[in-house]
């Protein structure tokens, strides 16, 4: 069953369900920086409208005084739980057959711990979005962005491009759920913007688009009935930046071998 916003305000209250998730935290380099530079979502429900301001950087979320320190061409390690805190892997990172892409983008901003993201210009720098299970079946049976995030314990590794220009960037981590996604603002965006100053680098300062403005309720990443077999999927957003990197879907973890080890279920909320 789909949870409304109402529904989860009087059956919970503190608005943290079951199955849905936030970016909590940030790898910089390999070491962790906590949710410090992070602007941590006030519960784990997703934002389905892809017109609202809140799909930049989610809902009634604040900067906080922190900036993470990231070398252009280094790597960050976005973290996702279901619940603030619980970082451990015996529960799946996003739950609830919370199928659909990883993504992340950047936006140059010219102070991260002050900026609201609402004038950002965002570059894609990261996805990894879809594959088709060889097997066949259909696409709850193909490999996602959210089921290798579940896999690696809810960690996904993220280039920061090496010829950005140095600077305050604001970083958008997004997961898309798509297991309601057949009926319009049924696609269920999880999304947390960290705050980071990006040192060294070169001088690009990527196109980038708007959000809201980029994506679209019919789009055909975001309205899509992924319970039927599919033969193609596009994330939406733009293409990633050549900077950038991708992940495919279903391939293994990298980085965290030994401890990547999520609990699989395969429940639907
Ligand atoms: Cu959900």
């Amino acid at each position: 069953m789909k949870w409304t916003p109402i529904a989860a305000i009087v059956v919970f209250g503190a608005m943290n369900v079951v199955g849905h998730a936030t970016f909590q935290d940030l790898w910089v380099d390999g070491v962790d920086m906590g949710a410090t530079c992070a602007r941590l979502p006030l519960s784990n429900s997703p934002i389905t409208n892809v017109a609202s301001k809140d799909i930049a950087c989610n809902a009634g979320t604040s900067p906080v005084s922190k900036k993470c320190s990231v070398a252009a061409g280094s790597t960050v390690t976005i973290e996702i739980h279901q619940q603030p805190g619980d970082r451990t892997c015996a529960t799946e990172a996003i739950g609830g057959a919370h199928y659909g892409p990883v993504q992340a983008y950047l936006s140059s901003v010219s102070d991260s711990s002050a900026a609201d993201g609402s004038t950002a210009s965002w570059f894609k720098i990261f996805a990894d979005t879809w594959a088709a299970n060889p097997s066949g079946g259909s696409g709850d049976d193909d490999h996602w962005g959210t089921k290798d995030i579940n896999t690696c314990c809810g960690r996904m590794d993220v280039k920061i491009p090496a010829d950005l220009a140095a600077g305050d960037y604001l970083l958008r981590a997004e997961a898309l759920a798509l297991h309601t996604a057949g009926q319009s603002q049924g696609a269920q965006f999880y999304v947390t913007c960290f705050q980071l100053t990006v040192t060294g680098g070169g001088s690009a300062k990527p196109a980038g688009v708007s959000l809201p403005g980029a994506y679209e309720a019919s789009d055909p990443g975001i309205l899509v009935n992924i319970h039927a077999k599919l033969n193609s999927y596009t994330a939406p957003g733009p293409a990633v930046y050549a900077g950038g990197s991708t992940k495919s879907a279903g391939s293994p973890c990298a980085g965290c071998e030994n401890t990547c080890k999520a609990a699989r279920r395969r429940l639907r909320y």
